[in-house]
């Protein structure tokens, strides 16, 4: 088989890089370890910045994504047992995110990537290998249905995130990785129950970090921060509402509505870049090259800008024959890569209990929180990052 661009990778980064190349005319080819309902049945990004929807309207899948997505124009800060208001829309002129969980973001583009007839290729395991990247003729090998099978190309897309085989394929000496891991991890609960309220809240209290979000009117997403050993079979739905009520404001408390459990996890924390992004005709994007920390809302939406620039980047190279695009790839991206890995590790700073930092790291949090909320300079970086730099 042959085909323009060999995707590795049926998450967001891989299913919308196969979307906007179809739609330029670029034949694109997906490989995906898994089946497509697993790829479904995980749990995990819930905000969308500006750029993403964008991106999802020019994909032609924006339909349901504006019928049932919820825009939200600011979020609450709770702390000190009090919650305050940081206005995305007033800070920002106007700009607002959207909450729509990842799974739809997925489920619309694999819709429209099946009603387009383009060829995915499930459930073809760990046997993704890599070859000829560093010369001009590129190949990706795979086992399916027992079979050996070839993909010829022009170029290869790692779209198959932080574990996947794409950057794993670099020689070591050609790749630089930066990483930090955080003592401590996500338990996160989706449940059939009203929102506590109608935006997110992002607590610090001194029991540790909570965070209240949504997918819809009548679907919630709550996380609490637990040590980095916890199981979550140690973790009863009874033991996490609990510990989320204990992280509240007496308001919200009075407003939680429990229930039991449709999924439940725990996601361990971790800042993370590969530098550069291209190995001749290998280009990773999304979690194949970083990963950020999730208090910053920022995975998926890098994964969508480092999509946009290197779909640019192809586009160009088929219309043009020019490599201007695919030359410049990698620094771009990883401008804006940096910068968000830059707020999300400052929010979780601010946001999480550290162990053994003290009672003196929670009073300096307390006292930036402070600052944060009453300076509109402060208020107004949370918010301009919070939204999305630009492009
Ligand atoms: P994905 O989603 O991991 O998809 C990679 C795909 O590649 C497949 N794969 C392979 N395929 C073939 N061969 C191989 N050898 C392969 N190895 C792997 C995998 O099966 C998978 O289908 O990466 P992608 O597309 O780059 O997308 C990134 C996002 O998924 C991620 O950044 C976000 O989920 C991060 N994230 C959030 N991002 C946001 O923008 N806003 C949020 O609110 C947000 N909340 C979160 C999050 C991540 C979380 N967890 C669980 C880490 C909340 C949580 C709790
Ligand atoms: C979510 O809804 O899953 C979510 C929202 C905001 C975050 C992280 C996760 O910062």
């Amino acid at each position: 088989m042959r085909t323009q661009v060999a995707i590795i990778g049926a998450g967001p980064a891989g299913l919308l890089l196969g979307q906007l190349l179809h739609q330029a005319g670029v034949a694109n080819v997906i490989l995906e370890r898994s089946s497509a309902d697993y790829v479904l049945g995980r749990i995990r990004a819930g905000v969308l910045e500006q750029i993403t929807v964008d991106l999802m309207e020019q994909c032609g899948v924006g339909q349901r994504m504006r019928q049932e997505g919820l825009a939200h124009d600011g979020i609450e800060l709770l702390f000190k047992g009090e919650r305050h208001r940081i206005d995305f829309a007033g800070l920002t002129g106007g700009k607002t995110v959207m909450v729509y969980g990842q799974t739809e973001v997925t489920r619309d583009l694999m819709a429209a990537r099946a009603a387009a007839g383009l060829t995915t290729i499930y459930e073809v395991g760990d046997s993704v290998t890599l070859h000829g990247f560093d010369g001009t003729a590129p190949a990706v090998r795979y086992r399916k249905d027992g079979q050996e099978q070839e993909l010829q190309c022009d170029f290869i897309a790692g779209c198959d995130g932080y574990h996947g085989a794409s950057r794993a394929s670099v020689p070591k000496g050609a790749v630089r990785e930066y990483e930090k891991v955080y003592p401590f991890g996500w338990l996160g609960l989706l449940a059939d129950v009203p929102p506590v309220f109608h935006e997110l809240i992002y607590a610090n209290t001194e029991r540790g970090f909570a965070l209240c979000s949504m997918r819809s009117p009548t679907r919630s997403r709550y996380y609490v921060q637990v040590p980095l050993e916890e199981k979550v079979e140690n973790w009863s739905d009874e033991a996490f509402w609990n510990e989320l009520r204990s992280r509240l404001d007496p308001a919200a408390r009075d407003q939680l509505v429990t229930g039991p459990s449709i999924e439940k996890s725990i996601a361990p924390l971790r800042s993370f870049v590969a530098e550069p992004m291209r190995f001749g005709r290998l280009f990773l994007a999304g979690d194949a090259a970083h990963i950020v920390p999730p208090t910053g809302a920022k995975g998926l939406n890098l994964a969508a800008s480092d999509v946009k620039y290197l779909s640019d980047a192809f586009i160009e190279h088929y219309r043009e024959r020019s490599a201007a695009g695919l030359d410049h790839y990698s620094d771009r991206a990883l401008r804006r890569v940096w910068k968000a890995e830059r707020f999300s590790w400052w929010f979780t700073s601010l946001m999480h209990k550290f162990p053994g930092e003290g009672e003196i790291a929670q009073k300096l949090q307390e006292a930036e929180l402070d600052y944060l909320v009453s300076s509109r300079a402060a208020s107004t970086a949370l918010a301009e990052n919070y939204v999305g730099l630009p492009l």
